[in-house]
């Protein structure tokens, strides 16, 4: 599965990387999916020295991470992070602006304010984004622990989002993190995961809340507090990263004989 990553062709010779946008509440492992991405990929352990328990997101520049190194080659396909969504008005990511940047409208290293969406008029607007710039799936990154805990509020944001990217005919997908926390059989272990009926029912309890069929939902666990590269981890995560590359580049290929500019 790696080499068949790090290998893999884009079906669309202009677009060089296929860009994933990870996006769900604080909290739900979004920098740590990109750590554990780039643990697998680059055979070294990576720590998110953010990552922290805290009540507001620890991330809040728009940042698009590469996986590779100079030396060795890039692969194709990027993570992009961002903050995480709350509820309320004020508070985490603006829906306006994650719909921009699906669209490829915002530049990276943009700071995210929760109190104002990016307008036109800003330094970090990208007026008029080429496929390459677009975000090619969205993933969404949502804790399997903490499902029940997500607010009405935080739900509605997210679902408008996926409208959204229903509209624009854009893949989307859930990453359902900390699986070992939600099952204790799970955490012991990992290979048992889609055997676990607790996991089952967070599954399809994720289904309903956002509208996303089964198929399209990947049970995941990040490196978190481990020493050593565990295969188990590896192979979920891999096989989900698999299956997204594909729809995102079927994305690509479909849209960009069609795409002249943001009208998606
Ligand atoms: N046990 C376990 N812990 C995890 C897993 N994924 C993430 N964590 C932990 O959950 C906490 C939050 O993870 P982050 O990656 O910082 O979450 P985030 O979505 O980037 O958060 P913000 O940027 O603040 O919105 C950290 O303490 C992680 O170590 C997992 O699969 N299993
Ligand atoms: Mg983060």
């Amino acid at each position: 599965m790696i080499s068949e990553l790090r290998d893999f062709n884009i079906g669309e010779d202009k677009v060089e990387q296929l860009n994933f946008l990870l996006y769900g509440p604080i909290g739900a492992g979004k920098s740590s999916v990109i750590n554990t991405i780039k643990t697998i990929f680059e055979e070294r352990l990576y720590v998110n020295y953010l990552a922290a328990e805290g009540s507001t997101s620890q991330t809040i520049y728009y940042k698009k991470c590469e996986v590779g190194n100079s030396k060795d080659g890039f692969l194709p396909f990027t993570f992009n992070d961002i903050m995480g969504v709350e509820k309320g008005n004020q508070c985490g990511v603006h829906t306006d602006d994650i719909i921009s940047t699906l669209k490829g409208h915002v530049k990276e290293g943009y700071q995210f304010n929760p109190n104002s969406p990016l307008t036109e008029l800003n330094l970090y607007y990208r007026k008029n984004p080429s496929m390459s710039d677009r975000i090619h799936c969205l993933v969404y990154v949502i804790p399997a622990d903490r499902l029940s805990m997500i607010d009405e509020d935080t739900i509605q944001k997210m679902q408008r989002v996926r409208e959204e990217a229903k509209r624009m005919d854009l893949p989307h997908v859930i990453f359902m993190t900390r699986v070992d926390v939600a099952c204790p059989i799970t955490k012991k272990d990992l290979r048992s995961v889609y055997k676990s009926k607790k996991i089952n029912k967070k599954m399809e309890e994720c289904s309903v809340a956002l509208g996303v069929q089964k198929s399209c939902i990947f049970p995941v666990k990040n490196y978190h507090e481990e020493k050593d590269i565990k295969e188990d981890i590896n192979c979920l995560m891999l096989d989900a990263l698999t299956k997204i590359v594909h729809w995102a580049d079927d994305y690509v290929v479909k849209y960009s004989s069609k795409l002249s500019s943001s009208e998606l």
